[in-house]
């Protein structure tokens, strides 16, 4: 008979969907998302309806490894999980001793968002507490717009995207969710049977941009600067919610004579976009109650990311649609999920406040840091090869002789290659775990269904066993998976009251018990004032500008560096890979069809290029090779292609060999939009 089990999705997407596992015989024998679960409704994505592919492909890590041949090179032998943890808890201890704990740095990725399995996966992050290791600030996703939110409203958790469905005008601004987050498209399309308008905000003319009523296309970096003029407009207009102004915003004056900088003639100059059409938009801001904005992280990619979601946060604050729902700004809704995240990550277990290290910044941290160098690197859950800025740099910080690294994963990567020695892990349907969605407000929990296959291992039972084997005796450490969910659960909070292990076990998913309507800001802001902060002095304190504004991206606006490289590279979500999870399907691959750079008719000519033709994509960084489409699809300057492209399958490189280390404004976010290339023809084979 078949049994049906209750599971997660795991990956670094906000739809965070529920699935359902079959099993017979103790073997996965399908996999469906969770029809009941308000946000998924049935349906997983092209890629993670492979899930199960995946976890039988032959290329599987089953077994602990030891590097044989050289770093980068990816020959190892098999070890047993006794000679792997003897050899690692000796080589800690060794590096803590001589260096100090900061030389350990443990680095998290978004392989899995579980608050057990993953993200600062807990008894790990316990671990290294003890330890005294460096921190890991795991800034390469979200972290300019969440700081820019913070300093405006306080928190970075907007409306709920449910609530898109009430929108009488919806802008999705810099988001591509067809491909990056799809199932939020049914409340898009909700409204837009109510009558409500779409309109699409982003530089190409994506899968989404082509469905909308209307498609905007902005110079990348520029967002702020229009999001100024739709305010100048709408000012002009006298449709400001003076009510709502007054009683609930700080700094409207500052505010107002900014936007006074920003005539829609010269924003028009900034952004490339018509003055007509902005003022179009403005003006149909001004008359549409609520207008929804739902802004992802593809525009904060730059280095004024964090001003720019600072900006756009103010529109439904002069429009007074923060009051409304179906009104707002939905970004991420992490920021009201009220779990006691430092009862799982134990900061009181180490032993002095520690150097945080960037996520972003890999090839720096490896290559430039003294006080102490890092000496031990734990990967986990992450791909940094591919998928970390400065990839040249990335390499050669990786390759150093004296540098231990291990590394836990499911796939021979290119991270992989560099490890000293690698750990089996399980994948999410072998594991249990805890998760929110950070496009919904429902917690989710992840039944294991099956036995791991090999001697692969969940992270928590890995880090129990090396702090075993390292004999150290805190009990924080030994803690089971199910009790850290216990604790995490009961931080007290109204949101989380009634919800327990129990019942999300039997239940599957548990909406968090927000109000019903859910207006994020009823009771006020979560700012020092308790109002929405158009002016924030915690933003001067950081030596920011204390009122909103635009700030210019770097290589976009670099008119030195725009001679050397005429080309803006965007390399946003691919729609067959989830970042470089399922980048080895072979399914997947041969539909991706390797690596694709998409170009204007006239820079494609101008370049004597062809559709079809081999390119390489290159500047004083480095390079990597695609082959070229052409498309009026996106703008004249712009270079277009995706993440998610392993090195190993594409020549050596992918989009991050180009990308800087450089930091967003805010939050100290990772800049892979704000870059400049040129483009040529390889030589035919
Ligand atoms: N299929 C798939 N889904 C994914 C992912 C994936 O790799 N594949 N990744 C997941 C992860 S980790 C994340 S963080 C999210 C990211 O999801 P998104 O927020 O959608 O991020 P991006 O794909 O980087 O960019 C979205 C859009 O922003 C546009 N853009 C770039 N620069 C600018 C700009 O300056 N202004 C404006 N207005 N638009 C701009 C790009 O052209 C792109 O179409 O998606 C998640 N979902
Ligand atoms: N050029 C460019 N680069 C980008 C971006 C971009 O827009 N453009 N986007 C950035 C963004 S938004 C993000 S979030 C980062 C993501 O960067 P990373 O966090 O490094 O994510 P991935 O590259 O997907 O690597 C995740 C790895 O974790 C493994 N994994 C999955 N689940 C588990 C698990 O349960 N346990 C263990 N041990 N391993 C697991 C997978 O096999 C995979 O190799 O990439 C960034 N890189
Ligand atoms: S990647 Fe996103 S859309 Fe696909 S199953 Fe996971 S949460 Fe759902
Ligand atoms: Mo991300």
């Amino acid at each position: 008979m078949e049994l049906k089990v209750l599971g997660a999705c795991p990956l670094d997407c906000p739809d965070g969907c529920s699935w359902v596992v079959g099993v017979e015989d103790g073997r996965a024998v399908g996999m469906r998302g969770n029809a009941d679960h308000p946000y998924t409704r049935g349906a997983l994505c092209t890629k993670v309806n492979r899930w199960l592919e995946r976890a039988g492909q032959d290329d599987r890590i089953l077994y602990p490894l030891r590097r044989v041949g050289a770093k980068g090179e990816g020959r190892f032998e098999r070890i047993s999980w006794d000679e792997a943890l003897g050899e690692i808890a000796e080589r800690l201890r060794d590096v803590a001793e001589r260096f100090g704990g900061e030389a350990i740095w443990p680095y998290w990725g978004t392989g899995s968002l579980g608050y057990l399995q993953g993200l600062e996966g807990h008894v790990g992050g316990r671990l290294f507490n003890v330890l005294g290791a460096s921190r890991h600030r795991a800034d390469i996703c979200s972290a300019a717009g969440n700081a820019g939110l913070t300093s405006i409203l306080g928190t970075p958790g907007g409306m709920d995207p449910e609530d898109l469905a009430h929108a009488r005008l919806i802008l999705l601004w810099g988001t591509n969710p067809l491909t990056s987050g799809h199932h939020v498209w049914k409340f898009v399309q909700d409204a837009r049977k109510a009558g409500a308008r779409l309109v699409a905000i982003d530089p190409v003319r994506t899968r989404t941009a082509k469905l909308a009523d209307e498609h905007l296309a902005p110079l990348p970096g520029t967002d702020a600067a229009l999001a100024f003029g739709l305010m100048n407009v709408v000012v002009g207009l006298g449709a400001q919610d003076d009510a709502f102004l007054e009683r609930h915003t700080l700094g409207w004056d500052d505010l107002r004579e900014r936007i006074a900088e920003f005539p829609p003639e010269r924003v028009a100059e900034i952004t490339g976009i018509p003055e007509d059409a902005i003022v179009a938009l403005g003006e149909r801001i001004a008359r549409t109650r609520p207008t929804a904005i739902r802004a992802t992280q593809g525009m904060q990619r730059h280095a004024g990311g964090g001003a720019a979601l600072r900006a756009l946060a103010c529109v439904p604050g002069v429009t007074g649609d923060w009051a409304r729902r179906g009104g707002g700004l939905a970004f991420s809704t992490s920021g009201h999920v009220m779990l006691d995240k430092a009862a799982l990550r134990r900061d009181d277990l180490r032993p002095g406040p520690g150097r945080t290290l960037s996520m972003s910044r890999l090839g720096e941290g490896l290559l430039d840091l003294g006080d102490p160098p890092v000496k031990a690197l734990f990967v986990m859950a992450a791909n940094p090869v591919a998928s970390t800025p400065a990839q040249g740099r990335v390499r050669r910080g990786l390759a150093r002789d004296d540098l231990f690294t291990v590394v836990m994963e499911h796939f021979p990567t290119d991270t992989t290659d560099y490890a000293d020695i690698v750990l089996p892990a399980t994948m999410q349907h072998e594991h249990a775990d805890l998760h929110e969605g950070y496009g919904h407000l429902y917690l989710t929990w992840n039944e294991p269904a099956v036995e791991p296959p090999g001697e692969c291992l969940p992270a928590t039972e890995t880090f129990r066993r090396l702090a075993r084997r390292m004999g150290l005796t805190e009990p924080a450490l030994y803690e089971s998976d199910e009790r850290m969910a216990e604790r995490a659960l009961a931080s007290g909070h109204p949101w989380m009251a009634g919800i327990t292990l129990e019942r999300l076990r039997k239940e599957g998913f548990v909406r968090m018990n927000v109000p019903d309507p859910f207006l994020p800001f009823a009771d006020g802001f979560p700012t020092p004032s308790g109002r929405l902060e158009f002016r924030s002095e915690r933003a001067a304190a950081l030596g920011l500008d204390p009122v909103a504004g635009y700030t210019p991206a770097a290589e976009v606006s670099d008119g030195a560096r725009a001679e050397r490289f005429p080309l803006v590279l965007i390399s946003a979500a691919s729609h067959h890979f989830l970042n470089t999870v399922f980048g080895n399907n072979p399914e997947l691959r041969r539909r991706a069809g390797g690596p694709v750079v998409r170009l204007h008719p006239d820079d494609a000519a101008a370049r004597g290029l062809e559709a079809g033709r081999r390119v390489r994509v290159f500047n004083d960084r480095g390079s990597f090779d695609a082959a070229v489409e052409v498309t009026d699809g996106v703008r004249t300057g712009v270079a277009a292609t995706t993440k998610g492209n392993w090195p190993k399958f594409a020549g050596g490189a992918n989009a991050n060999a180009v990308v800087d280390e450089r930091a967003t404004d805010m939050g100290g976010g990772p800049v892979f939009h704000d870059t400049r290339v040129e483009v040529e023809a390889l030589p035919e084979p």
